[in-house]
């Protein structure tokens, strides 16, 4: 068994990329830390400000709608989505969750951006708050540099 595949590793190097940011305004104190973060990470990385489009979009199921014009326009190489659903009494939690990761996820596999979802989707502000550089980390940055190794990936694949 030969153990010499080769190895594509990770590449988080941002510099050259067009970003679209796609974030909701529900809940809004914490998508805009979603959002510090995001940024944060992209220029921190490499990325130059003026190659990030940040799209404002009322709630996380209008994410979609504007992550995939992103997609099929062809101006970025990847676009991070960034949300936060909060439970509530109803179901609606549970509809807004299944409509913005099903359309996330449909744009993710179509394999002609690089996709990272920091949308949030949590029982309580609480944990939402843990979650933006709290004890579980900050899901912005993680999505921005997720969105990123995957365009170098496809890169590397020769197949972006
Ligand atoms: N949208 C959110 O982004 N987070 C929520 O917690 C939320 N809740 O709880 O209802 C929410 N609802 C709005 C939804 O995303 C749409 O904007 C709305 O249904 C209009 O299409």
């Amino acid at each position: 068994m030969s153990l010499d595949a080769p190895q594509l590793e990770g590449n988080v190097d941002a510099s050259g990329l067009s970003v679209g940011i796609v974030v909701s305004r529900f809940n809004e104190s914490i998508t805009r830390e979603l959002l510090k973060g995001a940024e944060r990470a992209l220029l921190e990385h490499g990325a130059a400000s003026d190659a990030l489009t940040v799209c404002w979009v009322p709630g996380a199921f209008e994410i979609g709608t504007i992550a995939q014009a992103m997609a099929e326009s062809g101006r970025f190489d990847a676009i991070v989505c960034l949300g936060c659903v909060i439970r509530g009494d109803t179901a609606h939690f549970d509809y807004v969750c299944r409509g913005a990761m099903d359309a996330i996820g449909r744009i993710a596999s179509r394999g002609d951006v690089g996709v990272g979802n920091g949308v949030l989707t949590v029982d309580n502000e609480e944990q939402a708050w843990e979650r933006v550089g709290g004890k579980h980390g900050h899901k912005g940055e993680e999505a921005a540099l997720t969105a990123i190794e995957v365009v170098r990936q496809l890169q590397r694949l020769g197949l972006k």
